[in-house]
């Protein structure tokens, strides 16, 4: 199928708290904007939603909710915003996205009572990332960065959970990057692999997630 215009890449990031996601989605963004490449910062959850804002006072422990509603509104987070991601990747723009349905399955089935399959299903369909950019960090060297806050779910025995469902996750669109360099190799090791990334996508239509 010819293209007027080729699509952009749907880059996710996913990684244990303090490997460096944000900065690096950041400093991403920068770099293929520079570039002259049409690139945009895109997060999970999106709390300016009304339903980000629900999850964002759960996240803030303002608010009890139910182990599966809670999964359910992150899913339903990612679903109202397809549109607009399906309309900015195919007219060029690459999305650069901190935390995907990933984190929604690791952290929901790091949980009593949740398991991973009844955790994925509501995200069956949603645009399959074209790479996950996994930045791996050593359980010691996470305890040694980590500077938990008050939030829900920042504690080292949930966080060792949230790794081991990360890995039982793992395919061939995973690029395994060691998070223990500094900002700017690291940053230097993410601009090389998204640039490739971009490349191999513009030929390739947007799959769907486990399906
Ligand atoms: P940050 O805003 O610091 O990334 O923290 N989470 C995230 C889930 O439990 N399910 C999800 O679907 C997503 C995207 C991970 C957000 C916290 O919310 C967790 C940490
Ligand atoms: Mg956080």
């Amino acid at each position: 199928m010819s293209r007027l215009i080729s699509r952009g890449a749907l880059i996710v990031f996913e990684g244990c708290d303090r490997s460096g996601k944000s900065t690096q989605c950041k400093k991403l963004v920068e770099a293929l904007n520079n570039d002259g490449i049409k690139a945009k910062l895109w997060r999970f959850p999106d709390r300016d939603t009304a339903i980000g804002v629900m999850i964002s006072r759960y996240l803030e422990q303002k608010c009890e909710l139910e182990d599966h509603a809670i999964h359910l509104l992150f899913t339903a987070n990612r679903w109202e915003a397809v549109p607009r991601m399906m309309e900015l990747l195919s007219s060029g723009t690459t999305l650069v996205v901190d935390r995907y349905a990933y984190s929604g399955v690791a952290f929901s089935s790091a949980k009593q009572g949740l398991d991973m399959s009844w955790c994925k299903q509501p995200e069956v369909g949603l645009p399959k990332p074209d790479a996950v950019l996994f930045l791996q960090l050593t359980p010691e060297a996470a305890s040694e960065r980590a500077d938990y806050g008050k939030e829900r779910y920042e504690q080292p025995e949930f966080q060792d959970r949230v790794a081991d469902n990360y890995k039982l996750m793992t395919d061939d669109t995973w690029k395994m990057i060691d998070a223990s360099q500094t900002i700017d190799e690291l940053h230097t090791v993410v601009r090389a692999v998204a640039l490739e990334v971009i490349e191999k996508a513009k030929g390739q239509d947007i799959g769907q997630l486990w399906t």
